[in-house]
């Protein structure tokens, strides 16, 4: 079973299940016993699968090996277009209080697992200046054929692998292809079932991405969503880049504030016009829809923070390389050394569920605001399950400086 998780306020947590594929990552060296900084610093990424894989017991070989087979565009080698050249240094991770928190929600303050804030370095990369378009995604299909998670039906013996044995096999309609949908909640609608505004819904995926069926040629400059990990990582293939690290993306973000809460600075996010494509309202019932757009922008629809990165605070959620462990800082500030380009924890770990299976996101949505998700925070952290497709949902990608 695959579970969808979303923390939305403080100690919160809530979760609902979908059916779907099962879980990877792709990340080599893990280098049990050795200093942290000294691992951190051997640690490379790859995309094939080898006996090296952290957290290889969440991989889904088959889907592994599909994007093991993607071949690299060669064109894109070393094109840089559209990238950003971010130089590394060391910063601190994680979280911080605003100087004066005086009627904020504790929504819109730092959540348990943003501490303890602890110093982490990366190196230089070039990052996406903006989050991948449904027409650059489009250019990747129509090279590689390659096909997303949410266009399959669920494949039973692959998902009842995962469940207690005896579960029930669902009906065939409940197993047939889809990703989420988020839609309005009548107000005062209880807060407390994510089901009660997403809904899994059957031909939804990344050409489909609101259900509603646009014409491809009207969203080619929208951000593509409904995009699982797997997604994220295949394309980031064909383009000869990776996807950012949890520590990459926040030290982009943060584009060389120390300590500031958004990548504006600390002026609240009520107090400054379209910093961002973000929810104004009372989530989920409403969306006033002030900053000009009620759901995804097209892709550098607001001014970019000062490393030139548009919408790395709200617009989409972005995926991230790291699996999520709500104890990941704790476990590197107790190193008491600088942690060198950590790649995240080898076992994903969720305090509430122990099941749970996810990958980190960042950076918000266009369904953030202060009184849910604060997403838009540089130092806000979310996790979802690596197969997974969401509206409000997608990536950017890096490369490393050769
Ligand atoms: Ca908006
Ligand atoms: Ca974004």
């Amino acid at each position: 079973m695959v579970y969808v998780y979303l923390s939305m306020k403080k100690n919160t947590s809530i979760s609902f299940s979908i059916l779907s594929l099962c879980m990877v990552l792709a990340s080599c060296g893990n280098q049990q016993g050795k200093p942290q900084n000294q691992q951190m610093a051997d640690n490379h990424y790859c995309y094939v699968p080898s006996d090296s894989l952290l957290g290889r017991q969440y991989l889904d070989r088959k889907i592994l090996m599909s994007i093991d087979s993607i071949k690299p565009n060669g064109q894109l080698l070393n094109d840089t277009t559209n990238m950003v050249l971010i130089k590394g240094g060391v910063f601190d991770m994680g979280a911080d209080m605003p100087q004066d928190a005086s009627g904020m929600p504790a929504t819109a303050l730092p959540q348990p697992d943003e501490y303890p804030k602890h110093p982490v370095q990366v190196s230089d990369f070039y990052m996406d200046t903006h989050e991948v378009t449904v027409k650059q995604f489009l250019d990747f299909v129509n090279a590689t054929g390659y096909k997303t998670v949410a266009e399959y039906d669920v494949d039973w013996e692959e998902l009842k692998k995962q469940l207690p044995p005896g579960t029930p096999k669902p009906s065939e309609d409940v197993l047939k292809a889809g990703a989420l949908l988020f839609h309005y909640a009548p107000k005062g609608t209880p807060k407390d079932n994510l089901g009660n505004w997403w809904s899994f819904v059957h031909g939804v995926n990344w050409k489909n991405p609101d259900g509603k069926h646009p014409k491809l040629d009207s969203i080619l400059n929208f951000p593509v969503t409904q995009v699982s990990w797997y997604d994220a990582l295949a394309y980031a293939k064909w383009a000869n880049k990776r996807l950012p690290t949890e520590a990459e993306f926040e030290y982009a973000m943060r584009a060389g504030n120390n300590n500031t809460m958004y990548p504006w600075g600390d002026n609240r996010v009520t107090d400054i016009a379209k910093q961002g494509n973000f929810l104004q309202g009372e989530f989920p019932y409403e969306n006033t829809a002030q900053d000009g757009f009620i759901n995804l922008a097209p892709a550098k629809a607001f001014p970019p923070n000062g490393y030139g990165l548009y919408d790395i605070a709200g617009n989409v959620w972005e995926w991230t390389m790291d699996w999520y462990g709500a104890d990941y800082y704790e476990n590197l500030k107790k190193n008491g050394q600088v942690a060198i380009n950590p790649k995240g924890p080898a076992e994903t770990n969720e305090v509430y569920n122990s099941q749970a299976i996810n990958k980190v996101v960042r950076g918000g949505s266009f369904l953030c605001n202060d009184n849910w998700c604060s997403g838009y925070r540089n130092a806000r952290r979310m996790r979802l399950s690596p197969d997974s497709g969401m509206q409000h949902l997608g990536f950017r990608c890096v490369r490393d400086v050769r």
